[in-house]
Order: C-alpha cells, then sequence, then structure tokens
C-alpha cells in the first residue's frame, strides 16, 4: 500500500547562500526572462530525495555529520539553461573538487543507508534563477564569489502561492 502524503515528505539537500550571496543572486536574476524563483528559495541543490517516510528524517539528518564539512569557494560566474525543463540558471564553470566531493560522499551515504533516490542524473551544480524560461541573452558577468557553508536538508511544500521550502536542519561549515 502506498504510503499516504502525512507520512511522507517531499525533501532535498542544498547548500544554501548566506544573506550578501542571496542578494547577488537577485541581482543576476534581472537578465533571465520566466517565473523567476523568490529570493528566499534561491539555493544550490546536492540532491533530490524526492518523498521520503518521515521515519527516515533522523537518519537523513544524522548521516550529514559523516560528510566534509569545510567550507567550498564556489565562483559563481556563467549562466546556463536547460532547455527541456525551461529553467534558466546560473552556476561555476568549473566545478570545485571539494563539491564534487561532497556530492559523491553525500551520495554514498544514502546508498549506505539504503535510502531510494534517483541518482541517474549528471550533477550539474546551479541556482535555479527563473523557471518557465527562455535562454538567457547573456552568458557572462562579474564572477560573484560565495564560500558555501551553508548546508541543509530541506523540505519542498507546493501551496497556492507557489512552491515553499522550509529548512529542516542546517549544519554550518568552518574552516578548520
Ligand atoms: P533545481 O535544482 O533545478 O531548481 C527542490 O525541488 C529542488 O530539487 C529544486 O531545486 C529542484 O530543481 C531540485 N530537483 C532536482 N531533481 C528534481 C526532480 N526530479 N523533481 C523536482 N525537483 C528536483
Amino acid at each position: 500500500m502506498n504510503k499516504s502524503r502525512s507520512e511522507s515528505m517531499r525533501l532535498f539537500y542544498a547548500l544554501w547562500p548566506d544573506d550578501d550571496t542571496r542578494d547577488a543572486l537577485v541581482k543576476l536574476q534581472v537578465h533571465v526572462t520566466g517565473k523567476r524563483s523568490r529570493p528566499e528559495n534561491l539555493h544550490l541543490t546536492l540532491a533530490f530525495l524526492g518523498e521520503q517516510p518521515l521515519s527516515l528524517l533522523p537518519a537523513l539528518e544524522s548521516l550529514m555529520h559523516k560528510l566534509p564539512s569545510e567550507p567550498i569557494a564556489l565562483v559563481i560566474d556563467i549562466f546556463g539553461y536547460f532547455r527541456r525543463a525551461e529553467i534558466a540558471w546560473a552556476g561555476p564553470s568549473e566545478v570545485p573538487p571539494p563539491l564534487t566531493e561532497l556530492h559523491r560522499s553525500l551520495q554514498e551515504e544514502l546508498r549506505s543507508n539504503e535510502i531510494f533516490f534517483d541518482d541517474t542524473a549528471q550533477f550539474r551544480p546551479h541556482v535555479t534563477l527563473a523557471r518557465k524560461a527562455a535562454p538567457p541573452a547573456t552568458i557572462a558577468f562579474p564572477p560573484l564569489s560565495w564560500q558555501a557553508n551553508r548546508f541543509t536538508l530541506v523540505q519542498s511544500t507546493t501551496s497556492p502561492s507557489g512552491v515553499e521550502y522550509r529548512i529542516l536542519h542546517e549544519l554550518c561549515f568552518r574552516k578548520i
């Protein structure tokens, strides 16, 4: 029998921007068309879990503490476009190895905890700026440096006013 919605949550892991980075990302949104992401929703997804049973929350939170926990120096310097999904995004032209490593070890932890999620998509780190968008007209902009240190487990809900994200658990990476 299917689990009822009240026993499950739609979840994902993300790097969440600090206030200055969020403000800078909002400024980039003037370059894209379509339905812009609300400022408070801007983030970089690390793994999309989809609907997961509530009973898994403790494991999903505790595995976060087993992963690399250094701040990640990101340079957001390109616009991109997912044609099929009509998503306009900003992201790093070069993926820093610590980000690849965090993504890889997160997937490994999820698998070893027997948490089922779609891990088939190639990891293309990005921040969705707008949906139902046309391809961005400009490609280059002054690079934006983001010391990503907010690693989050987030619940996604849909209401008549749009998508809402709620941070359920957060780790703050610190320089050792
Ligand atoms: P995005 O990263 O391109 O914006 C919550 O839905 C987050 O998980 C969004 O950031 C979303 O897309 C990302 N995501 C990744 N795969 C998804 C999927 N199959 N369905 C919905 N959201 C997905």
